[in-house]
């Protein structure tokens, strides 16, 4: 798959489940911007039919390499993120897996199930990434019971597999100069921020700025009743130059582990 299918394929999934992503993108385009992105990102769990490297081989296939791992200890999360080996314009890629074995035997059950639940043909398609939830329709209980021990899972379980934000490249943008601007312009145009951390996470001096929007939210139809869940949400992404000149690439872990909580049902 080209990567223009890819993207295309991924924006289109998300986008639709993301009503603010695309509200956002208007407002951007309304003051003149053209829009990039920075990066997107996908969860998964660290079993061996699922895990990051399999939700990968698409993008390996389209030519991205693999630049960096991240390791989240309380949320008991790992993560690597891939660029593209020789197109520095396409965005990044984030994929983090949960690691089910620190978790309750209930959970790891459960787990067990989402995953022995796929069909055969999508475990081995080399395209799980755009295929969303391929277990059987989610039960509330266990959705609770999933949130009690980690948001992650319980996002998972509703959620599958899709990517979970795209994120506009603010030192692209022509009329936005730092994502202080981009902030207070969303919160005047209604937009909820994920303050976890403070509403700007990391610092010059840590060479990323990011912030986000808390994630959308969609109705599911569980077994016992319907109910409005989080989907995906918006990221912003400022990059600064390190001292050889060059933007920092990668991803700053104590950044990360707050802006995974914009798809909390409870935010801090
Ligand atoms: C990923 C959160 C981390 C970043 O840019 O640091 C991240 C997620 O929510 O799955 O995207
Ligand atoms: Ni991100």
């Amino acid at each position: 798959m080209t990567t223009t299918k890819i993207f295309d394929t991924l924006w289109a999934e998300y986008s639709e489940r993301t009503p603010s992503a695309q509200k956002i993108n208007e407002l951007f385009i309304g003051k003149g911007n053209q829009i990039f992105n920075d990066h997107v990102a996908f969860r998964t769990f660290d079993d061996p039919r699922v895990d990051i490297e399999v939700l990968a081989k698409p993008f390996l296939a389209a030519g991205y390499v693999e630049n960096g791992d991240y390791t989240f200890e309380a949320k008991k999360l790992y993560a690597k993120h891939y660029e593209h080996a020789t197109d520095k314009n396409l965005p990044r890629v984030f994929i983090s897996q949960l690691k089910i074995a620190e978790f309750s035997v209930e959970l790891q059950e459960e787990v067990e199930k989402m995953i022995s639940g796929i069909p055969l043909e999508a475990l081995t398609s080399d395209d799980l990434v755009f295929k969303g939830r391929l277990w059987e329709q989610p039960s509330f209980e266990v959705y609770e019971k999933l949130q009690a021990e980690t948001e992650y899972a319980a996002w998972l379980y509703v959620n599958g597999f899709c990517s979970n934000h795209f994120t506009v490249d603010i030192n692209k943008l022509e009329t936005f100069k730092s994502l202080q601007e981009v902030n207070h312009f969303l919160k005047d145009n209604g937009f909820k921020m994920n303050t976890s951390g403070g509403e700007i996470k990391g610092s010059p001096e840590e060479f990323l700025e990011q912030s986000s929007v808390l994630a959308d939210r969609i109705p599911v139809d569980f077994k016992e009743l319907t109910k409005e869940i989080t989907s995906c949400y918006y990221e912003f992404a400022f990059r600064h130059p390190m001292p050889n000149g060059a933007l920092f690439s990668g991803f700053v872990t104590g950044s990360a582990d707050k802006i995974f909580e914009s798809t909390d049902m409870k935010p801090k």
